[in-house]
């Protein structure tokens, strides 16, 4: 380890903010060989790091922001790693005065994007380079391999590419890392891939609910189901560890630990952030919503307390009579739904990169999450594919192969979906996902009335099928139509 107070200039990369994720991270620089200058607000921070992985690579370490600035080789590259939010920013402000045009500043840290957006700017004027990146895989991926999503500038991406994709994770030896897009883009890809996790977590839940509901399964052998699901398509780290989690004792009272556990679901926010962004592009993210929404339910404790035993329910017991038929349809809907959810992301993505210019690579998206990240999945190859087939494709649900693997399932999907509604079984991320799918292929929707009622009260005029132009029906008077 170089002693700080030499500052000489030779690390090639920084990091500032060394709790769990920034510590990780530093070392996964670090065991790749880079030599990484290391601070943070608080030194023991800084001194643990040392004292406990310093024999890991090469760690300059340092108490002061200056002598932090000044332990880097040129252009700096510094990762700044803390509390998103107000930290960011005081981070960032004691950091420039020390900066050099053409240095770099890297956000790794959860932002929304529209700080991303606003510190880029600032920091673009000052002659500063600034890269709002995701990086996604928690605590274990930040150490060996995260999914990394950079921002900022292209220019920025040439001096940083060589050393994200070195520490990101690899899947097939492709990193997991790609230039996203300017400004705010990599920060709102990573704000869509938690979308999309929450949604893929709610799917899951719904599947182990319905599966425990209509065959009265233990946890158990819930677990050895998903355990068998995770060698097909649905393949993934979320349904590996529900295998893992559903098949765990509670070591206090032996009952199985699902069943232990509080039913209630809390949130950092990024689910809630997806969620207002696609009302704000008019993207219907139904999945992540309802997903984000079932959270919520899940908290509102005065509301289930006043419905418990109140509300009545007219159902009977599900006593599903051919189960491996049973869980067939569950795993088919489910993978239709979990479909359903990317589908919609990719919109969002889409619609998104439109509307700031990005120019987002949705393929290179899905490829980037196929390793180190929390949705890290088999089927994100297929997604990739799609895209690589039609770059402008309009809806991922209409690529040949999703058209497929999602239209055999659909006879499943109805049955899961209706059988829910008989039984009370609550599955508002299966059953709206199946909502959207027939309301996307909709040849004609209600939507025509809503658009008379506008006219209707509020003058808000409509367009006819059968010839151009707007028009309004004088509703209180004789009913003509006018243009409008
Ligand atoms: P935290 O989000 O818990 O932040 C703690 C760090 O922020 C410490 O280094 C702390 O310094 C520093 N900090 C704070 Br708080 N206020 C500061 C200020 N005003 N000036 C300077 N430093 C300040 O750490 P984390 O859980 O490692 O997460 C870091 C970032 O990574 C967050 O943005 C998080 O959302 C994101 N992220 C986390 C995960 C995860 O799994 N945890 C995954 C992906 C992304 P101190 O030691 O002096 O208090």
């Amino acid at each position: 380890m170089a002693a700080n107070s030499s500052a000489t200039g030779t690390a090639e990369i920084g990091v500032t903010g060394l709790a769990v994720m920034g510590r990780n991270l530093a070392r996964n620089f670090a065991r790749n060989g880079f030599t990484v200058a290391i601070h943070n607000r608080s030194f023991a921070k800084t001194q643990s790091l040392v004292d406990d992985h310093g024999d890991e690579g090469t760690f300059v370490a340092s108490e002061s922001v200056e002598d932090f600035v000044a332990s880097l080789a040129r252009p700096r590259k510094i990762v700044v790693m803390v509390k998103a939010g107000a930290a960011t920013d005081a981070v960032i402000d004691e950091l420039v005065p020390h900066l050099d045009e053409g240095d770099i500043v890297v956000d790794a840290g959860n932002a929304h994007f529209p700080d991303t957006i606003r510190r880029e700017k600032a920091l673009r004027a000052k002659g500063l380079h600034f890269v709002g990146s995701g990086v996604s895989g928690g605590e274990e991926g930040a150490l060996l391999g995260p999914s990394i999503m950079p921002g900022g500038t292209a220019e920025s991406y040439q001096w940083l590419g060589p050393i994200l994709e070195k520490i990101s994770a690899k899947v097939d030896g492709v990193p997991c890392c790609t230039y996203v897009g300017p400004d705010g883009a990599g920060h709102f890809v990573k704000m869509v891939h938690n979308g999309i996790e929450y949604a893929d977590m709610q799917l899951i839940a719904e599947a182990y609910d319905l599966l425990k509901q209509g065959l009265g399964a233990s946890a158990a052998e819930i677990g050895q189901i998903f355990a068998d699901w995770n060698t097909g398509d649905l393949e993934s780290f979320l349904i590996e560890i529900t295998a893992d989690v559903l098949q765990h004792v509670d070591a206090a009272s032996g009952s199985a630990f699902v069943d232990i556990v509080l039913d209630r679901a809390e949130q950092k926010g990024t689910g809630r952030w997806t969620v207002q962004n696609g009302l704000d592009l008019g993207v219907p993210i139904t999945g992540i919503a309802e997903a984000t929404f079932a959270r919520a339910l899940s908290g509102s404790v005065p509301q289930r307390t006043a419905a418990l035993g109140t509300l009545p329910a007219h159902t009977t017991d599900w006593q599903v009579e051919d189960r491996a038929a049973f869980i067939e349809d569950v795993r088919l809907a489910l993978y239709a739904s979990k479909v359903v959810a990317y589908s919609q992301g990719f919109d969002q993505i889409a619609a998104a990169s439109a509307e700031f210019g990005w120019d987002i690579d949705r393929g290179a998206m899905a490829r980037i999450w196929r390793g180190g990240c929390i949705i890290r999945a088999r089927f994100l190859n297929r997604i990739t594919e799609a895209y690589e087939r039609n770059v402008d494709l309009p809806l991922l649900l209409a690529d040949e192969y999703f058209t497929g693997a999602v239209g055999n399932g659909v006879p499943a999907w109805r049955r899961v979906v209706a059988g829910a509604a008989l039984h009370g079984v609550p599955t508002p991320a299966f059953s709206s996902s199946l909502a959207y799918y027939d309301g996307v292929r909709a040849e004609r929707l209600p939507a025509a009335l809503i658009q008379a009622q506008r006219d209707f009260f509020g003058a808000h005029t409509y367009r006819r099928t059968d010839r151009d132009g707007t028009f309004h029906t004088t509703w209180s008077g004789d009913r003509t139509e006018q243009d409008a």
